[in-house]
């Protein structure tokens, strides 16, 4: 079915008397059957994106974008009366828990927006990330059902299932394929298990934790189960196109594993190698060091994932063994190589009765990457500095992107609609020709203010449905959304509000502009002082808000239900975005990048993608404080004592103190001592003030008071904004995939 087609059965459609969701499955369904009629031919060499996370968001308004009937779709609908934004109603599919997973979805959106052959490996959740309700401040979590609505953009392919087989249970892996519309379409093949209950138990959640490790056999079922139907899937998919040729297998294939997630794939694909297709191990090794390449996202060391031997060989014997000889057979490698012995623990695939699947992808990996410049750097330096000595041709840096088409023209028409009129609509195609902006940027910062002011106003209109939090017009908004994490260090926000609030009641704070900080969270469930940060952010608000001497110049809203489809508006309605992680902690970040495209400045730490965003879009035009990298270095080696500087600070002793003298109430839970004991003697084996949120209170607390004073002269600051949308085509995932395509996977 063509376009035209589609319009057609689009207008036959009755809609009298249906539901919402039985409109949106028949229309959904309609457009995909337009959209796969215009397949592309198969390509002679395909990569595969294996991810434990795909966090697509909504479906409906971004495939319809990407068929290029959204707008005929909305004009269709109008005359029939309805509204297109009915739709809105549809759950997200939340199958993934932040940054890892949204960036794996904008990579398939530019790989088939550029006709590069990249298709997605992962997981069918039945329950995606959970939904966050706030009862009585605190959060709690309830079942993500996405598929209640049914699930019309996915095809079931029941003749293509796969058996994959534990020591203790045999598991159907049932492919269900989402495709991926743009100049090509791509696929996403998301495996759902089926079999015994204890089978389907493995595709059953998504892990709600970007660190922890919790329920450490099932996470390990997920990722065998769904690496070994992909790397299985793909190797027969060679025996029946080319013979059991396997030395070309790397010639048609490419394999980027996300995180060490994957790794498995690995040890699974050089199994059935040797065991299935009687290939010699040294040839099977060669053949995957060819095939794989991997991706570092996070330098924190628990979440580089380690596997107990019990464990592998208990469920996995055969893996258990395959694991054994690549640790041997690299062992022999690094003694070629004169690796010291500290060198060889270093990087050894199994040592202290585990295995390391950071180490495994470091030695059989031909590419190792890091998301941003100074993380890759981080990663050269430190946390891979052995690997590197020894490897230094297999790291690159690429540094992450967002998709333009979701975060720019889909989520803020307004703006787009304003850059055509400004410099054609060629951008849309070529988003390198964003830049041209910058030479009308003073020319049109007038109707930007509108712009920003109509988003600002469809923002508070949702909040307030959502919320049932009424924000006056007018007023500067900074956003914090993102995992709640201590190095995100939303703490030091919440301390920073409480800072200024005391200021404009005593008055020190004087000739504020009237401002709204919102929040956007969700905590691991296990993790109890991210926990208690939500908590305490709740109860400032509670405070805050409700003070008739100041709620006319400051509020705070902690959104309930952080979501993808809440950050398009969030992104787009905001003035300043808040990037104020610990410098060296933030791999790259990716919201700092949407924000940036919609217009909004930074506030931030010389960390992650900042670095590179205020590079382009001028430090000038954003707002850095605090310490970078080599300052966080000299105070860890040298000792820092938050004591001293909380008896130096009254400010800062204030804020502090709010958490235990009775100014908020945790309910009685002890959670607010603890932060209060994170801060000043240390919890968790960590030292006191672990992520220096009080190091750089000040310095923030004054950016934050300059940004507020700046913004009175709202034609300087719309274009300080604007110039961070001019310069922001760097962070487009079109870049960033055409890099991977054409130095890693060579498609
Ligand atoms: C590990 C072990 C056990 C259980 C879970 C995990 C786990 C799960 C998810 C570890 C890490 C993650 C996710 C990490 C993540 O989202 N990292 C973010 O990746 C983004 C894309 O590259 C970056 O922009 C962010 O800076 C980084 O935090």
């Amino acid at each position: 079915m063509d376009r035209q087609l589609y319009l057609q059965n689009l207008e036959k459609l009755k809609t009298n008397g249906k539901t919402v969701i039985e409109l949106y499955n028949e229309i959904s369904t309609l457009a995909l059957e337009c959209g796969l009629s215009n397949a592309a031919k198969p390509a002679a060499k395909n990569a595969y994106y294996l991810s434990m996370e795909f966090l697509i968001g909504r479906s409906f308004f971004n495939n319809l974008m990407e068929l290029g009937v959204l707008e005929e779709t909305r004009d269709v609908l109008a005359k029939k009366g309805i509204d297109i934004n009915i739709f809105e109603e549809i759950e997200d599919a939340a199958l993934g828990n932040g940054g890892l997973g949204r960036l794996a979805a904008c990579f398939l959106d530019s790989a088939a927006g550029l006709g590069l052959p990249l298709h997605g490996y992962g997981i069918r959740y039945k329950y995606g990330l959970f939904k966050q309700a706030i009862k009585n401040g605190f959060q709690v979590e309830l079942p993500d059902d996405w598929q209640r609505f049914s699930d019309p953009w996915s095809i079931r392919r029941e003749n293509e299932k796969r058996i994959i087989k534990f020591a203790d249970m045999v598991v159907t892996a049932v492919p269900y394929d989402m495709p991926v519309f743009g100049k090509r379409v791509n696929n996403l093949r998301l495996w759902q298990a089926e079999g015994s209950e204890k089978a389907q138990k493995i595709s059953e959640y998504l892990y709600p934790a970007d660190d922890t490790e919790e329920g450490k056999l099932l996470r390990l079922r997920q990722e065998y189960f769904f690496s070994a139907a992909a790397v299985g899937e793909l190797l027969d998919k060679h025996v029946k196109q080319y013979g059991k040729n396997f030395d070309k297998f790397a010639e048609f294939n490419a394999i980027q594993l996300n995180d060490t997630h994957p790794v498995l794939a690995i040890a699974e694909f050089i199994r059935l190698l040797t065991a299935e297709h009687k290939v010699g191990f040294d040839d099977a090794l060669n053949i995957a060091k060819k095939t794989f390449s991997y991706t570092n996202h996070t330098v924190l060391p628990e979440a580089l994932e380690c596997w107990g031997d019990g464990l592998v060989k208990k469920i996995l014997p055969d893996i258990y063994t395959v694991l054994i000889k690549l640790h041997l057979r690299q062992k022999e490698e690094l003694v070629k190589l004169k690796c010291t012995p500290e060198e060889v623990a270093d990087m050894a695939i199994y040592s202290s009765e585990r295995f390391s699947m950071a180490n495994l992808a470091l030695f059989i990996g031909h590419t190792v990457n890091g998301v941003a410049k100074l993380h890759t750097e981080i990663l050269k330096a430190s946390l891979f500095k052995t690997a590197y000595k020894y490897y230094p041709d297999k790291f690159q840096n690429k540094t992450n992107g967002i998709t333009q088409r979701r975060w720019l023209m889909l989520c803020n028409r307004e703006l787009s609609a304003l850059i055509d009129k400004t410099i054609g609509s060629d951008w849309r195609e070529d988003i390198s020709k964003l830049s041209e902006l910058n030479g009308h940027i003073s020319d049109i910062a007038d109707e930007f203010i509108k712009v920003k002011a109509e988003k600002k106003k469809q923002l508070f209109d949702y909040i307030k449905e959502q919320e049932g939090a009424e924000l006056p017009n007018g007023f500067l908004v900074y956003s914090q959304v993102k995992r709640l994490h201590e190095y995100k260090r939303q703490l030091m926000t919440a301390l920073a509000i409480l800072e200024i609030y005391k200021g404009l009641k005593d008055g020190t704070v004087t000739d504020f502009q009237p401002s709204v900080f919102l929040f956007g969270a969700k905590s691991a469930p296990a993790y109890r002082r991210a926990k208690a940060i939500i908590k305490f952010i709740n109860e400032i608000a509670k405070k805050v808000n409700s003070d008739a001497q100041t709620n006319g110049l400051l509020r705070v809203v902690f959104v309930h239900n952080y979501n993808v489809s809440y950050a398009e508006k969030i992104v787009a309605g905001t003035d300043v975005s808040l990037q104020v992680s610990t410098a060296g902690l933030e791999a790259s970040g990716t919201g700092n990048m949407k924000f940036m495209m919609n217009g909004a400045v930074t506030c931030g730490t010389m960390d992650g993608a900042n670095i590179e965003i205020v590079e382009l879009a001028g430090k000038e035009n954003n707002y850095i404080f605090g310490a970078e990298v080599d300052e966080i270095e000299r105070l860890k080696k040298d000792g820092y004592d938050p004591k001293e500087l909380l008896k130096a600070n009254g400010l800062h002793n204030f804020a502090v103190s709010a958490l235990i003298d009775g100014t908020f109430s945790d309910d009685g839970t002890g959670c607010f001592k603890e932060l209060y004991d994170a801060l000043t003697v240390g919890a968790s084996w960590h030292k006191p003030d672990n992520y220096f949120v009080l190091h750089d209170l000040e310095s923030f607390v004054n950016s934050l008071l300059k940004i507020n004073a700046d913004s009175k002269d709202a034609k300087a600051f719309a274009v300080k904004q604007l110039k961070n949308t001019a310069n922001s085509a760097h962070f487009s995932s079109d870049r960033t995939i055409s890099e991977y395509a054409k130095d890693i996977w060579k498609i």
